[in-house]
This record gives C-alpha cells, sequence and structure tokens, in this order.
C-alpha cells in the first residue's frame, strides 16, 4: 500500500527533495521525537546552501515546463494526489497524531483538509477567471487574464503539519506555479510522508522534476527563501515575529508575501446565547488540539448575567476532561509539542498570576505513567482583565482567559482590542447583536463567526486575518489569485489608433 512507503524512515537522512529524487546534503541533522512517548520517530538532514541552490535551479526550470500545461491537466494531477492522500487518509493520519500530539480525529481531520483542498483545487482548475470589460475605445477589447506566478516558498508552521502545506500547493500547482515547502523543522517526518505520496503520482504522470520540491531547516533556510528574488511568493504560517522577519526580507526585494500568524482569538458569550452550545464550543475551541491552533479559542468575553454559571460550567466541563495519549480515541487532547512549549505555558502562567489573573481551573504539568514525555499540561482558565500583557500575547497552549462584559458594544470593543484580529466569535440567538458582530463596527477579524467556535474553518472559506495576523488569506474563495500574476490586456482591431481618454495625437 502507498502508505507504507509514507511511513518507512528506516532510511533516514531523507529531507531534501525535488520530487521524486531525494538529494544528499550536508546540513546539520534534525530529529523527530514525538511528544506522545518521547520516542525517536527519525532524522532528516537540513538543507545546505549548495543543495538549495540546486534545489531552485530544478524548480525555476520545472516551472518553464509546468506553466504550459493545460490548467485543467494540472488538475487531473491534483485530482489523482487527492485520490492518493485518501488511501493514505489512516496511515498519514496517524503519523500526525503521533509527531505533532494532537488528536487522532483531528490528525485525521488533518488529511480530510487536504483532501479537500485536492478536490476544491480540481474545480479551480477550469475557473481561473478574469474578467472581460467593455473598451471605451471603438473596435477594441479589453480584458484580463491570470497567468502562473513562479516559484512559491511555503513555509509552514508544527501545527497543522500537512494541511497548511496542502492549502497553498494544490492551488499554486492548478495554478501553474512550482513549490518549494520549508516544514517546521518540529515536524519533519509528516513532510517526508507527504513528499513521498506526492512522488507517486508525479512520477507515474511524468510531472517534471522540480514542481514539489522540499527543503529542511530552520530560520537560515526561511531567511535564503525569503531573500530569494527567483521566488515571487513566499506563504509562511508562524509566529508573529517569524512574519514579521518573513514580510520584511520579502518586502525589502518587493516580493509578495502571504503571511498566516498568530491570533488572539475570542468568544463573545451574550446571555442570549444558547449555553449548551457556547459550552462546547468554548472547550472545543480552547483545548482542541491542546491549544495548538491559530484558531484557538483565547478569551471568552461573558455577558455580566450568565458569568457565574458559565464559570461554574466551565469548570466542570473541564473537570471531565481526558489528558493522554492522543491516538487514544478516549482522550479529548494529548501534549504540547515540546518542552519548551511546557515552558512557555508555565511563563504564561505565572505571568497571569503576577498580573493578577485569578485561575479558576489550575495548570500544570502532568507527570506519571502515560505522561514520561513532560510535555502533557493541565489545561486551565484565568479570570483576567483584557489588557494585561499575557492576555494580549498569544501563547501557543490551553489556557483561556475569561472576562466579563456589560453592553454588546463593549464586548466588541474588547474582542477587537488585541493586536491580532485572526478568528471571533459570537454565541447569541439574538438578530440585532449577530449582525452588529458582522457588520463593519463588529469584530475586525479576518473570520467571524455566530453560533460556532472561533476554530475548525472550513477549506472553502478564505482562511486568514487582520493586523498583526499578516493579512494573506489562503485556502478556498478567491485566495488563489495570489499565487498568480495579474495582466490587463487591451487589443485594437480598428484601422487607426484611438487614444483612451479622448488624447489625439497626430503627426
Ligand atoms: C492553523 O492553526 O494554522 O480553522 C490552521 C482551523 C483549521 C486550520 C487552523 N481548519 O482551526
Amino acid at each position: 500500500m502507498e502508505g507504507q512507503r509514507a511511513f518507512d524512515f528506516k532510511d533516514h537522512d531523507r529531507g531534501v527533495s525535488t520530487g521524486t529524487q531525494w538529494l544528499e546534503s550536508k546540513g546539520a541533522s534534525i530529529a523527530s521525537y514525538s511528544p506522545v512517548d518521547g520516542n525517536y520517530i527519525g532524522t532528516v538532514t537540513a538543507t545546505d546552501k549548495d543543495t538549495y541552490e540546486k534545489v531552485i535551479e530544478k524548480a525555476t526550470t520545472a516551472f518553464q515546463e509546468w506553466r504550459q500545461w493545460p490548467a485543467p491537466r494540472r488538475g487531473e494531477i491534483v485530482r489523482q494526489l487527492g485520490d492518493a492522500f485518501r488511501a493514505n487518509k489512516t496511515e498519514l493520519g496517524k503519523l500526525v497524531s503521533y509527531e505533532m500530539g494532537k488528536s487522532l480525529q483531528e490528525g485525521l481531520g488533518e488529511v480530510q483538509e487536504i483532501i479537500d483542498i485536492c478536490d476544491f483545487a480540481v474545480g479551480l482548475s477550469r475557473q481561473l477567471y478574469g474578467l472581460t470589460m467593455p473598451s471605451e475605445r471603438p473596435l477594441h477589447r479589453l480584458y484580463e487574464q491570470y497567468h502562473p506566478l513562479g516559484v512559491v516558498g511555503v513555509i509552514s508552521a508544527f501545527n497543522f503539519p500537512v494541511a497548511v502545506w496542502s492549502w497553498n500547493s494544490m492551488l499554486a500547482w492548478v495554478c501553474g506555479d512550482v513549490c518549494v515547502w520549508k516544514p517546521s523543522e518540529k515536524t519533519p517526518m509528516c513532510a517526508v510522508a507527504c513528499q513521498s505520496i506526492v512522488a507517486g503520482v508525479f512520477k507515474e504522470n511524468n510531472v517534471p522534476e522540480g514542481v514539489s520540491c522540499l527543503v529542511m531547516g530552520g530560520r537560515d533556510v526561511g531567511g535564503w527563501l525569503s531573500e530569494d528574488r527567483r521566488i515571487p511568493l513566499i506563504s509562511a504560517t508562524g509566529s508573529t515575529a517569524m512574519g514579521r522577519a518573513v514580510g520584511v526580507a520579502v518586502a525589502k526585494r518587493m516580493g509578495r508575501s502571504l503571511l498566516e500568524l498568530g491570533g488572539n482569538n475570542a468568544m463573545i458569550i451574550s446571555e442570549k446565547a444558547d449555553l449548551n452550545m457556547a459550552l462546547m464550543a468554548s472547550v472545543f475551541g480552547a483545548v482542541g488540539t491542546a491549544g495548538q491552533r491559530c484558531t484557538t479559542t483565547r478569551r471568552l468575553i461573558v455577558h455580566e448575567a450568565i458569568y457565574e454559571s458559565m464559570k461554574q460550567k466551565l469548570v466542570k466541563a473541564y473537570g471531565q476532561l481526558r489528558i493522554g495519549d492522543p491516538l487514544d480515541k478516549s482522550n479529548h487532547l494529548g501534549p504540547l509539542i515540546d518542552k519548551a512549549a511546557v515552558g512557555d505555558y508555565l511563563a504564561a502562567i505565572d505571568q497571569c498570576k503576577r498580573e493578577g489573573g485569578t485561575f479558576l481551573v489550575e495548570g500544570g504539568v502532568l507527570e506519571g505513567v502515560g505522561y514520561e514525555s513532560g510535555c502533557y499540561v493541565r489545561p486551565c482558565i484565568a479570570e483576567v482583565r483584557n489588557h494585561y500583557a499575557v492576555v494580549q500575547h498569544e501563547t501557543f497552549a490551553p489556557i483561556l482567559y475569561i472576562m466579563k462584559y456589560k453592553t454588546v458594544e463593549e464586548a466588541i470593543h474588547m474582542q477587537n482590542d488585541v493586536p491580532q484580529g485572526l478568528s471571533s466569535a459570537m454565541m447569541t440567538l439574538d438578530l440585532r447583536e449577530a449582525e452588529l458582530f458582522l457588520s463593519s463596527a463588529g469584530s475586525d477579524c479576518g473570520i467571524a463567526n455566530v453560533n460556532a467556535g472561533t476554530s475548525g474553518a472550513e477549506i472553502g472559506g478564505a482562511f486568514g486575518g487582520e493586523k498583526e495576523t499578516g493579512g494573506g488569506r489562503e485556502s478556498g474563495s478567491d485566495a488563489w489569485k495570489v499565487y498568480m500574476r495579474r495582466q490587463t490586456n487591451t487589443i485594437n482591431y480598428a484601422t487607426n489608433l484611438p487614444m483612451a481618454q479622448g488624447i489625439t495625437f497626430d503627426l
């Protein structure tokens, strides 16, 4: 079965690939250990500068050919990729869960996002539409078209080690671009597995070598990509600090960047909400993926009339959470990605207490049987004020901040009063409140939901956010346009040369 190949990591030192071929590299070793049980998974080699050059040359050459394949034919390749990921769903889902630490359901969900974006991209491959406009000049045709852009650099994060790559790559490929993917150093094996699956389909279809490239490494490799003039678009997902560095480097060379950075997502719970629904949505949003989604619910803004009862419901619900091996379906959440993340979690709890926060549910690191990796933590809840520095900051861990409001305007103001702008939600059955929240005077985020949580977006919508979240949009809707270059065309089929704006020019 295809899936077996993806899991065969005996052949270590893989990490750099131009599609179907793995390249030798002299970079440092990057070993992957599972946060689930601390066990070793495999090692890849970081990409050194010479190998990087080889990869980019291959990608650049491949683009010359790939851009000329008809888009629906490129779509057919992506259709086959969707089938290959369907065939590997269980195996890859397990690997995602094991290497990253998210629950198996969420690991499988991530692979489902790959399958869904493949389907979306196949349809899109016949719909890369430009507009036709009436020309102001007689016997002229005015229209626009979208052409392939070139090499796309994809920098992805550990928390969605495969889905975010696919949102970018599948769209980029139907658009006629070639991709160079730098996955997180924390989840290299998921990337090797995806690359192996892609390689099978590409080989069978004689896709030019270089259309799907993989490089490995940390900040230095990210820097090479960001500064490389041969790469017209860098799509980067990760922290705001990383995005700022990438964005500045890409802007310096007038490249295009698509940034999907930190969130500080709030859910407003109105006194007119369905409170059971609000409870489910907030708990899933806060503890799902152990609080390591960029869409994780980090702040609950609760109306004062239901504040006390909501607090009690949350404390009770948190008491029922099962923390442990994410591959065991009975557990709600698994570990954090590594011990450094545990350190950040503990530091945030300390800071919260110093700033005046009161914990309704205490946090802490779990010890003992099943928790040997040292990465399992207790989801916790703190009563806070929105202006606390710790609340204004995204900590990638299951720490939920709760605060009170009186008027809906005040709640919306609090929701917006953070540097980030990714996702937001309001739980209410009141039409006026809901519409206000979605209006121009409402949520300032890229995603705003009513009676649906902040996380778990479908691939069909454009995904991304405002302010320090970076402004990029990927995945569905018309996000594909950023992967193409737009061209406006004027064709004169008259026998004279009329000028626009009525200008005359005679010799
Ligand atoms: C991310 O955390 O970087 O909406 C992406 C969600 C997922 C994607 C999250 N579909 O929670």
